[in-house]
């Protein structure tokens, strides 16, 4: 039993993680289901450090020191409860098991809450970064019992992504916090990618460019306040030609966007809290959208397109706006994002630090960027921040492009080109800082057909108006 550190899954991304606990001087037993994904683990990658094979489940557990410590890294759903289901029986007291495929957190919450009974600690952890990142380093958002992290902490430190030298890996909190930061993370990431899609196709309406030429925006824009991953990528993927047929490699691609699941997850839960994340539903709802093929074929003949083309006179100072629209939007959607993890952390006594959040997604995942480190320095000078928009520098950031973020808005709406996640980011900034809001008249249409009662803004308590046929209300 010399093993410091397991794992069980070898598909892509365990087999990658098992790689990088190995380069990095652990010695890692490793196992699959079959074990065949084993058998060539070890045959390709067995020299780039310690891995000690097993065949089966006992004899991997077999292979582990004390307190043992085993990464799942599974198909998410059946397939981790059937490998939890096998390895528990084998596992000691104080043992610690860690699934880092992508759980959905209220199953985080059900297998912790079991293990735990059976003096096990149970650590979800969310994992980001793709098979590459897992490889090199990924961003690692583990939840769970703080006294697994004294152990397990380090050495998922060790294999994380860092930036400036910090490691883009901290304890999130009790047992969801990680599946459901990760998750959070991930509807961020459709929002982004959104954002950046709407972005594109106002740039190529309003100048008629190339993809060439609207990558090369990308690739500049990545060297100012919007670099990060996802832009880079963009520039990249808008240069591609596709060697088939010549062609922009976007311009061949069918426009159908797929989708996992996460995001929908990350809706879903910000419905259940009351938590308006318009910017990650408007990008779920965008690619159910382009995936309505019916629907769309259906418009495309019945609907009549009044709008007017984008006349664009001066392309540097359109090109300017709508950098300043995509940089507004995307402070908008990482707010709300951040206030659903604020939401959850009350709801379930997770205590998450937000700012710690945006340091961990510095590097390794999807959404890295140069931004979060506002983000995080924000939180270090409220930590109880309200609204990350209230923020004095994000006050200063999107107000200094509020005008050119109207001018986008109402340019796109104008001319009949869609941007969901741009008018909705808008219509958030503009609902959330105003001084009073229709849902006045709601509350009273509700009182109305409902006796639902209303509070008043001008004293304390809870009325209801006796709405009478002849107008003659009665206040109660
Ligand atoms: P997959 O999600 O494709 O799962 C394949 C692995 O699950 C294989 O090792 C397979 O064993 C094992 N497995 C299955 Br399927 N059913 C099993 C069962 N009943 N008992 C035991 N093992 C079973 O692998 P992946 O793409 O490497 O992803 C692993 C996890 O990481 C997933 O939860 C995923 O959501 C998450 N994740 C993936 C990415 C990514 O970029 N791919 C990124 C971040 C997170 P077998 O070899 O015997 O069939």
């Amino acid at each position: 039993a010399r093993a410091q550190i397991g794992v069980t899954g070898l598909a892509v991304m365990g087999r990658n993680l098992a790689r990088n606990f190995a380069r990095h001087g652990y010695t890692v037993a490793v196992h699959n289901r079959s074990f065949a994904k084993t058998q060539s683990l070890v045959d390709e990658a067995g020299s780039e450090g310690d891995f000690v094979p097993s065949e089966s489940m006992a004899d991997f557990v077999a292979s582990l020191a004390r307190p043992r410590k085993v990464v799942i890294m599974v198909k998410a759903g059946a397939a981790t409860d059937a490998v939890i289901d096998e390895l528990v029986p084998l596992l000691e007291s104080g043992d610690i098991v860690v699934d880092a495929g992508n759980a959905h957190f209220p199953d985080t919450i059900r297998r912790e809450e079991a293990l735990a009974a059976k003096g096990l600690h149970f650590v979800g952890t969310g994992v980001s970064g793709g098979e590459e990142g897992a490889l090199n380093g990924p961003s690692i958002m583990p939840g769970g019992t703080r006294e697994s992290y004294e152990s397990l902490g380090p050495i998922l430190e060790a294999i994380s992504a860092k930036v400036d030298g910090t490691p883009c890996c901290t304890y999130v909190g009790p047992n969801g916090a990680g599946h459901f930061v990760k998750m959070v993370h991930n509807g961020i990431e459709y929002a982004d990618m959104q954002l950046i899609a709407e972005a594109y196709d106002l740039l190529k309406q309003g100048l008629g460019a190339s993809a060439a030429e609207i990558g090369q925006i990308f690739a500049e824009w990545n060297t100012g306040d919007l670099e990060s991953f996802l832009i880079e990528i963009t520039a990249d993927v808008l240069q591609h030609v596709d060697a088939a047929t010549g062609s922009a490699f976007v311009d061949v691609v069918l426009d159908q966007a797929e989708q996992k699941g996460t995001g929908r997850w990350t809706v879903q839960n910000g419905l259940d809290l009351g938590v308006p994340i318009t910017g990650i539903a408007e990008a779920t709802f965008a690619r159910a959208l382009s995936g309505s093929v019916p629907q769309r074929e259906a418009a495309r003949a019945a609907l009549r397109a009044d709008a007017t083309p984008l006349q664009v006179t001066d392309r540097a100072a359109f090109i300017e706006d709508v950098r300043q629209a995509l940089y507004a939007s995307k402070v908008v959607a990482y707010s709300q994002g951040f206030d659903q993890i604020a939401a959850a952390s009350a709801e379930h006594g997770w205590d998450i630090d937000r700012g710690a959040m945006a340091r961990i997604w510095r590097g390794g995942c999807i959404i890295r960027a140069r931004f979060l480190n506002r983000i995080t320095e924000a939180y270090e000078r409220d930590q109880d921040l309200a609204l990350l928009l209230a923020d004095p520098y994000f006050t200063d950031a999107v107000g200094n492009g509020l005008a050119a973020w109207r001018r986008v808005v109402a340019q796109a709406a104008t001319a009949g080109i869609p941007a969901p996640a741009f008018s909705s980011s808008l219509a958030y900034y503009d609902g959330v800082r105003a001084d009073r809001l229709p849902a006045a008249l709601i509350q009273a249409q509700r009182d109305f057909f409902g006796a639902h009662t209303y509070r008043r803004a001008d004293r304390e308590g809870t009325f209801h108006t006796e709405w009478s046929a002849d107008r003659s209300e009665q206040e109660a």
